[in-house]
């Protein structure tokens, strides 16, 4: 087989035709992880990306939201565009204030730059501890990043494998900012929802302001999306996970389709049947309507109405 080179697709072309939900999601809410990419005539990768996604840009993001009943997106910048967050502001901004964005930034961005994200839609700055995506992540420099942008009352986004959370959290919890991680901290779910790793990383969210994106099971999961041993549901084997976040920290839980999953390498999700995953996770109506509407809206749009 080939080896994927940086410079062609690494992952699956994303999914065309995303089958209609039979969960509705309920009005006003928001898909508080997605991403753009490109395209990339228009918008080119870093040259020090780790991977190359397909070209999926704003209008077929804002396609999949209006056909999964979203009302609004929050885009996170991703590691191939660098630091050149063109893309998505350029997204966030033709959403016309139904996006919000999270950038990746240097530690010598300056006020003016930062002052100019804010008026784009930006509210976050995303550090990310992924090896197989960075090649580094100093710490000092991330420090001076979230102490630039504590004032204009952004957080952070996390983005780390479980296994470094030990060596991490001491750094996580001396930021002046709130915290956002994504993908529950990307536990291993082969092993119990209630053992020592995943009550751990609970015992981190409970520290402070930490708040839980209980997004991508079909990153997580090993049993994948069939169903299975007559289980009727894809991703079974997150939802103990996700549903344990929901029951306790339901005030600061967020949702998100991460599409268009970039680096899957094995299947590429439909994005209606991960809307379906919601209420195995989230079992009352106000569990639900807290995760996808009441606590993204008090991080990013605060104060506005639905
Ligand atoms: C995600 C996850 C991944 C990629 C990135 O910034 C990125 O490149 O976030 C991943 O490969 O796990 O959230 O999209």
């Amino acid at each position: 087989m080939p080896t994927a080179s940086p410079k062609t697709p690494g992952w699956l072309d994303w999914h065309p035709g995303p089958s209609e939900p039979v969960f509705r999601l309920p009005a006003g809410t928001v898909d508080a992880h997605c991403h753009v990419f490109g395209p990339q005539a228009e918008f080119p990768f870093a040259p020090q990306r780790k991977y190359t996604p397909c070209d999926a840009g704003k209008d077929q993001l804002f396609r999949l939201r209006d056909h999964l009943g979203i009302a609004r997106t929050v885009i996170v910048q991703a590691t191939c565009h660098g630091t050149d967050n063109s893309a998505m502001v350029d997204a966030v901004r033709a959403a016309g204030g139904r996006a919000r964005g999270v950038a990746s930034v240097r530690p010598d961005v300056t006020e003016g730059e930062l002052l100019d994200l804010h008026a784009a839609g930006v509210r976050g700055v995303r550090f990310n501890f992924v090896r197989r995506l960075v090649d580094a992540s100093p710490r000092d420099g991330l420090r001076t990043v979230a102490e630039k942008v504590a004032p204009l009352g952004w957080h952070v986004v996390l983005y780390f494998e479980s296994a470094d959370l030990p060596d991490l959290e001491d750094f996580f919890t001396s930021l002046p900012t709130p915290l956002v991680v994504d993908h529950m901290g990307r536990p291993d779910v082969t092993r119990p929802a209630d053992g020592p790793e995943f009550s751990r990383f609970l015992r981190f969210v409970g520290t402070g302001d930490v708040w839980v994106k209980v997004t991508c099971p079909e990153r997580l999961s090993v049993t994948g999306p069939a169903a299975l041993d007559g289980e009727p549901h894809p991703y079974a084997d997150v939802v103990p996970f996700g549903h344990r976040v929901v029951e306790e920290f339901p005030d600061r839980v967020l949702w998100g389709t991460d599409w268009p999953h970039p680096n899957l390498t094995d299947h590429m999700p439909d994005d209606g049947l991960l809307v379906d995953y919601v209420p195995r996770i989230a079992v009352t109506a106000d569990q639900r309507h807290k995760l996808l509407v009441d606590n993204p809206m008090k991080l990013y749009w605060p104060g506005e109405e639905i």
